[in-house]
């Protein structure tokens, strides 16, 4: 039994089977709950959602409110301001933008960081792993590198970056990837980014009482402000983590709770940035202290990821990724977590108290993230090992004194992750002539009807992973190539998708694409600021050719069905902004019959840029989708009458049984 002084009792009691689809989850909660100890399925049971705020029907950004309007009768009443229903969802909309861009442009901005001090020296324990990405990517950004000598277009590249976050004026270096047309249609509605501070700063100031109060020009803002997320923080962090630690290429990599191993010492890393990561990586493989760890009984170090830097991690190098979000603290119950260090983002305070039951230590190491009552042993570029060898040190005592019993659900998925941009070219084209190519052909011909982003969080307020598997099950059941990122990516690795058998399950172009190719029907990018890979392969599939002149034009779609993140919500917003239909499950923070609902779910695409959608039903989000996507084929003159391909029972059992 856990510590009894610090067991919680669980009100509501909750069946397994209506919160979460992933059965090592589902044997921890109950193991949680004959423990008493409380996780976030209890907390979200015994929390009933505020429904004005849910809908963004309330106001709290200053001291005459906060003002409540009815939801029912939108525009019966303003705020105390006079601020209308549309007024105060947009800016509300633009502030889970603006919080979201600075989580992904803070995260960038570090890496960025990183590789000005290895480039002059002053960070010795991390290097360039993939030069050649260095002068890829100066080149795509208009960087001289024929004849130069690598140290200078690598810092060229830096000063170039940095642009990215303190411009100023001008457009960021990252726009000139972006489809001429794409770009054109940015110009006109004055949203290319400048630089993410700037952006960010005026999304604050605008959303401020009394400033921006019309609710087209604020979302013109939050347009502006997201796209120097995806096509600025996040991209230059996903382009940077390549440079420095290796761009991905396909790996096996294993998924799931079973991950953790009785006879070692286990750590789990979680959080969102590769540095971290990266260090402990050779912490676990030092000498030194895998001797002290068989010193202690054990038979090695066991070093596992979660969440996001998890599923780069696994992208990269193959490291076991234990779950998603919402598994993060019922893993704690398995009693064999030896020590668990976290970054930032995504860091459940709860973990706290659910960590001291099973006596796991656990450490914050970012500035940036301290838990109140929890050690902090603070991490820095120069001397990383300071931290990380100190985390393994304290899993090895941990591992020494376990004094309560341990039970690890069996379940290992393995599966095949990290695949690039880059790596997909080659996949497509081969080494010599890698392009797109294929791919476009591909759609054009039908056999893949299109390409969908099924990306984000999962989320204690619906049944885990059960949105993102059904949804993406549909979607591939009806020849539609899946391209998957963050905590989604992991629900689908533990469904067994990410096997090239799993193609058995998709519809019979994509099917045959995927033999010929021997990949899986959907392909994990890894962690979400690598959404941004998605955006380069879309541009990528313009630039090729025969799909349209503009990523608006493209039979593509994107969702995230089990969102929670503000992060999300400036994902969704730069996927529309550049010309993607985008669905959210769950909830949405909007008032429907509103005129900032029309302009969001219809009004935005009518401008040349993509649109929302939402519904917390994965069947009608494929649904939603596939419509998209015939209806981008029609425009383009490539369709042909499809019917849409509902999962029957018999693949169901099939499905299960796999
Ligand atoms: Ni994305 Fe990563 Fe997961 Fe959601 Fe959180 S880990 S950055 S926000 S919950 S996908």
């Amino acid at each position: 039994m856990p510590d009894q002084k610090t067991k919680t009792v669980v009100s509501k009691i909750l069946d397994t089977k209506d919160v979460t689809t992933c059965k090592a989850t589902a044997q921890m909660i109950k193991k949680a709950r004959n423990d008493g100890v409380e996780l976030c399925f209890d907390r979200a049971a015994n929390m009933k959602a505020c429904p004005i705020g849910a809908d963004s029907a309330c106001c709290k950004h200053c001291s005459m409110g906060p003002c409540r309007l009815n939801a029912r009768d939108p525009y019966g009443k303003v705020g105390v301001c006079g601020a209308t229903i549309d007024t105060i969802m947009a800016r509300n909309f633009g502030r889970m933008v603006a919080a979201g861009t600075s989580a992904h442009t803070d995260h960038g901005m570090q890496m960025l960081d990183l590789f000005r001090e290895v480039v002059n020296g002053h960070v010795k324990d991390f290097e360039i792993n993939d030069p050649q990405k260095v002068l890829d990517v100066a080149a795509s950004i208009d960087i001289e590198v024929e004849g130069r000598e690598f140290q200078d277009i690598a810092n060229d590249l830096y000063a170039e970056l940095e642009r990215t976050y303190t411009q100023v004026d001008g457009e960021i270096p990252f726009a000139k990837r972006v489809p001429e047309k794409t770009l054109e249609t940015w110009r006109k509605l004055k949203i290319v980014p400048r630089g993410a501070m700037r952006e960010i700063m005026e999304m604050m100031h605008r959303s401020c009482i009394g400033v921006d109060q019309d609710y087209k020009n604020i979302m013109q803002q939050a347009s502006r402000t997201a796209l120097a997320d995806g096509w600025g923080g996040s991209m230059v962090s996903t382009e940077i983590s390549d440079i420095l630690y290796g761009t991905p290429s396909p790996v096996v990599a294993e998924v799931n709770m079973g991950v953790l191993k009785e006879n070692m010492v286990n750590i789990i890393i979680h959080g969102h940035e590769p540095n971290l990561f990266e260090s402990v990586i050779a912490s676990v493989n030092s000498p030194t202290l895998v001797e002290a760890a068989k010193a202690a009984g054990a038979d090695g170090i066991n070093l596992v990821g979660m969440c996001c830097s998890g599923a780069e991690m696994m992208s990269r190098h193959g490291i076991p990724h234990a779950g998603n979000f919402t598994s993060t603290e019922a893993i704690l119950c398995t009693g064999a977590v030896d020590a668990m260090g976290v970054d930032i983002q995504c860091i459940k305070q709860g973990l706290a108290k659910v960590a001291e039951c099973y006596k796991t230590p656990l450490f914050t190491t970012n500035p940036r993230c301290k838990i109140e009552g929890v050690k902090h042993i603070g991490f820095t570029d120069e001397n990383p090992r300071d931290c990380t060898d100190e985390i393994v040190i304290k899993a090895i005592t941990r591992f020494k004194s376990r004094s309560l019993p341990v039970e690890i659900p069996q379940i290992v998925n393995p599966g095949v992750h990290g695949f690039s941009y880059e790596y997909i070219n080659y996949m497509l084209g081969g080494s010599f002539r890698g392009s797109y190519t294929p791919l476009n052909e591909n759609i054009i011909n039908g056999r893949i009807r299109g390409v969908a982003g099924v990306v984000g969080c999962t989320n204690p307020r619906v049944k885990q992973d059960y949105v993102h598997v059904e949804l993406v099950k549909e979607l591939i059941k009806n020849d539609v190539l899946v391209l998957q990122t963050g905590c989604s990516q992991i629900a689908l690795a533990k469904a067994g998708l990410y096997t090239p058998e799993a193609a058995y399950l998709a519809g019979p172009g994509l099917r045959e694409v995927c033999e010929t190719v021997g990949m899986p029907p959907v392909l994990g990018l890894g962690s979400c600021v690598d959404n941004s890979r998605i955006l380069i392969a879309a541009s990528e599939m313009v630039r090729t050719g025969g799909l349209g002149d503009s990523i608006a034009d493209l039979p593509v779609a994107g969702a995230a069905p089990e969102w929670m993140s503000e992060k999300a919500i400036a994902i969704g917003q730069y996927f529309v902004a550049s010309g993607v239909y985008t669905v959210f499950g769950v909830t949405f923070p909007i008032v429907e019959q509103t005129r900032f609902h029309e302009l969001m779910f219809n009004g935005l695409e009518e401008q040349g840029l993509g649109k929302w959608g939402f519904s917390p039903d994965p069947h009608e989000i494929a649904k939603m989708m596939l419509a998209h996507i015939d209806k981008k084929r029609k425009a383009l003159g490539i369709d042909k009458a499809r019917e849409r391909v509902l999962v029957d029972m018999n693949d169901r059992r099939q499905i299960d049984a796999a």
